[in-house]
């Protein structure tokens, strides 16, 4: 064997242009043995290139699908391109080139100068680009079917809109009232025409199916929180006009203590009920909130507003009279968009009673005995009081028998509130997929034959937003007019497109499929390898992405499309990666790595300099995965050194030196990596790989069966380095590789480390004992025993004649007299 030096660019050239002549990263799809389909959430194109923050996750993902692959399964591990959406699409606008251009020439970048270099088992014949009319063919019959099965429903609804993006924001894009993407543009709430996907009526399965599902904690109690369930009860109070509000209440109990009514200003209600005195008033403060951002969802206002309406509602329990307001603390969305103000035990209550002089009624006495006005809302237990005959019930036990009773009574109702909304998934923008749908005279709102199927987006360059609410396709006449599928007579076509998180509900679903063209998926294929084993990916995407895709796998589930309700068995999310603003400054605060932070590695940088083996490790070795950390410039250099220590003590050659204790330590090496490549900790894994590699250096440990365990752990890794070590191993065949079925086995006895106990005396008297490795060197047994707090206190401030170290038998210490001072 001739021995080289280190050179990543060759080995990695060398490496890649094997794999792409043998298939490897292609998985045969219909052959599968153990199908184990890993995803990774793929990313939009931007024409900045690939983030060091994808790197991150897509390495990630990649360290655990290859230890899978080498626990013998078949591994399926696609990439594809969110491509459609306002990201590409303000770019395009900014450059003033065409989105479809810019969308084109970004993915090429994306694929062959970066991902590629990766060293990913991309499997590129199963990919995907969202914006390829093959792609959103079915993201539009997928629509459809939405449509057909009542799920896609046409209705007003106040939607959050960006001013500068000019269109329809997710919930999940708007932070803290703020656009994602323009963060001094407070969001506004306006009543538009939507196309909404009811998720909502999902709401309790999306939330019961998380108690089976093995996701990361966080991701799950963010759904949780999102879907927000609340059992409580429709209370019905009586209007003058003889009609009743509905009003949600999750306290029944506190039904006595009601001193007012409050409705969001836009409540239905409102017009009907507001006195003709108040009317001004009224019209004026619904105007004044409308202007409002949508943040009043999120923050409470430290002053709360609200107007009296002139109108009286009746508490059906103690049949008084109490006024009935409108403020913007309600909202409009919730529950019933009313509630019932009980003062005295919640505390927003309280300070709505206070600041308009409302009356304040006990209701619940801790121990029974009553507390007057204290400044503050009394919230917690006690016993109910001024409540009729349920004086006296505890209000651990008040909730059922109040609503029992309320039923009975027929003056209200058991019910439950979620805090989801309906998704609104239309957009009135240019760069995504086109509803659908014809608006016809005669026959209403017509489906597009599903063999007619994609209706293209016409490529045109009439694509700004122009902020009147309605997408640049529709000043596009020509294309607007059209038969109507049905009658034929003359029609136009739904303007609205969809958003791209609804390509993104759907594309793991796709890619086994992706040379399907007869059908959204391929129903074999689909039964092997869905649902997704692992998904990997960012805990942002929690509230958007991650529940959208659960949903409409349920959905299609329920249409009888798919046999399964949930996309992914496991799904695991990762940390993200910061970085000193300024790097040579160590004051200077650590950020999340983003354009905006000014911040940004050039993963392109990396990787030219270490090759990708080293960009991987240095890139793992920061931080736990799953929760990120800081970026330094240092853990690659040290990554770098590792694979050159790995290559140079490889290339030496095997020899005949495996003392036992190097045994041991290769066993427990292969034991604890593999524990911790199955939970993604891939720090402690490159830890132990080091620490490993140590011990075969200072022993200069060499068998054939240590060389080819070292490639075999290092190889989700180091692939490249891996496969080469392989091969110089002598697995030179025309398919050899470390990664099939080659994950290195452990025997468990041979796992602890055999000890031995060695006395150590100072004069000719033992003063401590050390347990220690069988084996170990005299360096290691010398600094052991001094420090050892009794050895150091038996020879503080005395002179250390001599130091005999007899390896596994006793470390003996001779010392002087203290000098005199
Ligand atoms: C009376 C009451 C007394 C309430 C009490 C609470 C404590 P969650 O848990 O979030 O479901 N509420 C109902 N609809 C609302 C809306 N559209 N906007 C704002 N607040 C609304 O909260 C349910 C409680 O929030 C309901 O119970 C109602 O106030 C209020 F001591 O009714 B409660
Ligand atoms: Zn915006
Ligand atoms: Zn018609």
């Amino acid at each position: 064997m001739k021995a080289t030096p280190y050179d990543p660019h060759r080995i990695e050239d060398r490496r890649r242009q094997i794999w792409e002549k043998r298939g490897s990263h292609r998985t045969s799809l219909a052959n599968a043995k153990r199908p184990f389909y890993v995803l990774m959430m793929f990313p939009y194109p931007s024409a900045e290139g690939l983030h060091v923050g994808n790197c991150f996750a897509f390495i990630g993902a990649d360290v655990y699908a290859r230890y899978m692959k080498m626990q013998g399964y078949d591994v399926f591990e696609p990439m594809g391109f969110d491509a459609f959406g306002i990201h590409s699409e303000n770019y395009a606008l900014k450059v003033g080139e065409h989105p479809a251009v810019v969308t084109r020439r970004s993915i090429r970048n994306f694929k062959e100068n970066q991902l590629s270099r990766l060293g990913n088992m991309f499997d590129w014949e199963h990919s995907i680009n969202t914006t390829d009319p093959e792609y959103y063919r079915w993201t539009q019959w997928l629509f459809l079917q939405f449509f057909k099965h009542g799920l896609a429903e046409r209705r007003p609804g106040w939607v959050n809109w960006c001013p500068d993006c000019k269109t329809v924001l997710a919930d999940s894009q708007v932070e803290d009232g703020f656009c994602e993407r323009h963060e001094e543009t407070p969001v506004v709430r306006k009543r538009l025409t939507q196309w909404f996907l009811r998720i909502t009526d999902f709401a309790d399965r999306l939330l019961t199916n998380l108690d089976h599902l093995d996701w990361d904690e966080e991701v799950v109690k963010v759904q949780r929180n999102k879907i927000g369930k609340s059992a409580g009860a429709i209370v019905m109070f009586g209007l003058e006009d003889g009609t009743s509000l509905d009003i949600f209440t999750t306290r029944p109990d506190t039904l006595w203590g009601v001193t007012f009514v409050v409705l969001s200003p836009e409540h239905p209600a409102v017009e009907k009920l507001t006195s003709p005195e108040q009317a001004g008033q009224v019209a004026q403060y619904q105007q004044d909130t409308r202007r409002q951002a949508a943040s009043r969802q999120s923050e409470e206002p430290a002053e709360l507003s609200g107007v009296f309406t002139g109108a009286w509602a009746v508490n059906p329990a103690t049949k008084s009279k109490v006024p009935v307001y409108i403020a913007d603390f309600v909202l409009e969305d919730y529950a019933t968009g009313a509630i019932m103000g009980v003062p005295a035990h919640d505390e927003r209550d309280y300070r709505f009673a206070r600041a308009f002089d409302l009356p304040i009624i006990e209701v619940i006495a801790p121990n029974g005995v009553t507390q007057g006005d204290q400044g503050y809302a009394y919230t917690g237990e006690g016993l109910m009081m001024n409540s009729g005959q349920f004086n006296g019930t505890s209000t651990s036990e008040s909730v059922e028998p109040v609503t029992a009773w309320l039923e009975k009574e027929g003056l209200g109702r058991r019910s439950v509130s979620y805090a989801l909304r309906d998704w609104c998934v239309s957009r009135q923008r240019y760069w995504c997929p086109p509803i659908p749908l014809v608006h016809c005279d005669n026959c209403g709102i017509v489906p597009v034959p599903e063999d007619e199927l994609p209706v293209l987006l016409p490529i045109t360059d009439d694509y700004i937003p122009d902020g009147s609410g309605r997408s640049p396709l529709a000043r596009n006449e020509d294309w607007v007019r059209t038969p109507c599928p049905q009658c034929g007579r003359k029609a136009r076509r739904e303007t609205d497109g969809t958003d791209n998180f609804l390509d993104s509900a759907w594309y793991f679903l796709r890619y086994p499929s992706a040379n399907c063209h007869d059908r959204f998926v391929d129903a074999g294929t689909t039964g092997t390898w869905l649902p997704v084993d692992m998904y990997i990916g960012g805990r942002e995407h929690a509230f958007g992405h991650l529940l959208y895709f659960r949903f409409v796998t349920m959905a299609l589930s329920d249409m009888g499309h798919i046999q399964f309700d949930e996309p992914c068995v496991r799904m695991r999310g990762h940390g993200i990666l910061t970085k000193r603003v300024r790097p040579d400054d160590p004051n200077s605060p650590r950020k999340k790595i983003s354009k905006k932070n000014g911040n940004i590695v050039n993963p392109e940088e990396y990787l030219d300099r270490y090759g990708a083996d080293a960009f991987r490790i240095g890139l793992m070795s920061f931080a736990p995965f799953s929760r990120g950390g800081g970026f330094t410039d240092r853990a690659f250099i040290g990554a770098a050194r590792f694979v050159e220590r790995v290559w140079n003590l490889s290339m030496k050659g095997p020899n005949e030196t495996q003392p036992d204790h190097v045994t041991r330590l290769m066993h427990r090496t292969v034991k604890t990596v593999g524990e911790d490549l199955a939970s993604l900790r891939y720090n402690t894994a490159i830890a132990g790989l080091m620490t490993c590699l140590n011990g075969l250096q200072e022993t200069d440990s060499r068998s054939p069966w240590i060389l080819a365990t070292l490639a075999g752990l290092i190889a989700p890794f180091a692939p490249f380095v891996a496969e080469e070590l392989w091969e110089q191993l002598g697995h030179d065949g025309p398919d050899a590789t470390v990664f099939k079925e080659r994950w290195p086995t452990f025997d468990e006895a041979l796992t602890v480390s055999d000890s031995v106990v060695v006395p150590v005396q100072v004069n000719g008297t033992v003063r401590a004992t050390l347990r220690v490795e069988k084996g170990s060197t005299r360096g290691v047994l010398k600094e052991a025993a001094f420090c050892h707090a009794n050895i150091r206190r038996h020879v503080a401030g005395k002179p250390i004649a001599k130091v005999i170290v007899v390896p596994d038998k006793v470390v003996s210490i001779v010392v002087g007299k203290q000098p005199p001072e």
